[in-house]
């Protein structure tokens, strides 16, 4: 009788995991996300100058996806999507700025770690949050993270040996840079508690945000890090090899971490990814490539700005090797941890790419929108092939073929008339008005907006 039981409740727990994804095994989720690293930069993405081994060993272990899109074009409104799984056009920070100031996430905005929490997982955050400075609304530890290491002011975070860091809203010293000495560098600080989180957590489920700083500015890396050492004879300023090294050191961060995940004996059972929250900046499109030949970089709406490098790893779960061309985004992050769980993602934009991580067929996002108030207003629909543009909401838009023409060369609007108009509809449609930034009718007309880094 016994025997019986046991046999009714594994067939039980079977039958229900079989129906509820990984709802039994809650497979961890690891979410690298650096800061400003144009999808040019990887070596696996078609980049020849840096050195990014992890991310290729990644793909070559895991899935490359090659529609994969970033919150935004800037900082904190691509970590609003990511958080929030909403599209840029239903979100609080459209900007990093606005007419009213830095804007924390409001009280009670339900996030990819609240949801997590929820479900019984350990979350934690490390590096840059940019959401909500320490007194705000908009703090980690009141939107589901058990733990958050790192800065919570995006300005802050330009700074590699600030005095503090912050840890739960609270100031934690760092003697090594008092007046002005470069005795701790925070990113590997921020490294090394991301490491000792995983460890901290590897009996349990956990959730593991790090937000990893590098390599935005200030370009700083210390003078023998290895990472700098292999651009030593390289005809770049200093400041294109620092970039280089810092890039680099946080892809060699990332093997680190999956060489935490097989020491633990966890890595069967977490997903991890890996990607960048924006396009490239100027001086390194120029030195580098680094928007891999796409149009703008960091703070546009054209693919150099928003296109990012994308890879997923999950032994056994995903077929090593595959590429895939689904259309996702940073925002999708809450749909696929949900569907995982086979729970109800408390944000609708987002959909999930867990069966094309699984092998199976899907259709994905009939559109991806975004709009950002950063110098300037843009909106922009990436739908199918099909790209469109415009800096005005009843300005005509520009329309782009990415299949024939991935760097937007050549405006053809005036050949698709249909395909604009279906396009417009969706750009004014998606948009919402918000109090805090100015949205102009015409390019022509828009009142600069505060632009901040
Ligand atoms: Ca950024």
């Amino acid at each position: 009788m016994k025997k019986l039981f046991s046999t009714f409740v594994s067939c039980f727990i079977l039958c229900a995991s079989a129906a509820s994804g990984f709802a039994a095994e809650k497979p961890n989720i690891i979410f690298i996300m650096v800061d400003d690293a144009g999808i040019g930069d990887f070596e696996n993405y078609g980049g020849k100058h840096l050195s990014t081994p992890i991310m290729k060993k990644m793909a070559a272990e895991g899935m490359q996806f090659n529609n994969a899109y970033s919150g935004n074009a800037v900082c904190a409104p691509t970590r609003c999507t990511l958080m929030t799984g909403k599209h840029p056009g239903h979100v609080i920070r459209r900007a990093n700025q606005s007419n009213k100031g830095l804007l924390p996430l409001a009280a009670r905005t339900p996030t990819v770690a609240s949801m997590l929490k929820k479900a019984g997982y350990a979350t934690g955050g490390f590096g840059k949050w940019g959401l909500g400075n320490p007194g705000t609304t908009g703090v980690p530890e009141k939107h589901g993270f058990d733990l958050w290491y790192g800065y919570y002011d995006q300005k802050h975070a330009h700074d590699y040996y600030p005095e503090y860091l912050v840890k739960n809203s609270e100031r934690i010293e760092l003697p090594g840079n008092k007046k002005g000495a470069k005795g701790q560098y925070t990113h590997y600080l921020i490294e090394a508690e991301t490491l000792k989180f995983i460890e901290d957590n590897k009996d349990r489920p956990f959730f593991c945000y790090a937000a990893w700083t590098p390599p935005h500015g200030q370009y700083v890396i210390p003078q023998d890090d290895p990472n700098l050492q292999l651009y030593k004879d390289k005809p770049w300023n200093q400041t294109v090899k620092n970039y280089a090294g810092m890039v680099s050191l946080l892809d060699q961060g990332v093997g680190r971490v999956l060489d935490k995940l097989k020491e633990l004996g966890i890595d069967d059972n977490t997903l991890v990814i890996y990607t960048s929250d924006n396009g490239a900046n100027g001086p390194f499109i120029k030195a580098l490539n680094s928007n891999g030949g796409l149009k703008g970089g960091k703070r546009s709406l054209y693919e150099g700005g928003i296109r990012a490098p994308f890879v997923a790893r999950w032994p056994g779960k995903i077929k090593p090797g595959t590429q895939s061309d689904l259309l996702v985004g940073h925002l999708d992050l809450m749909a696929t941890a949900a569907d995982m769980l086979d729970i109800k993602a408390p944000a609708k934009d987002g959909a999930s790419f867990l069966p094309t991580l699984l092998g199976k067929e899907q259709s994905g996002h009939e559109f991806l929108y975004f709009e950002l108030y950063e110098g300037k207003f843009q909106q922009c629909l990436r739908m199918g092939k099909w790209k469109a543009y415009r800096r005005g909401l009843k300005d005509p838009a520009e329309l782009y073929d990415l299949s024939t023409d991935p760097a937007e060369t050549k405006n053809i609007a005036e050949q698709h008339p249909e395909v604009v108009k279906q396009m417009e509809q969706i750009l004014t449609r998606e948009h919402t008005p918000s109090p805090n930034y100015t949205t102009p009718d015409h390019a022509s007309s828009g009142k600069k907006q505060k632009r901040k880094k």
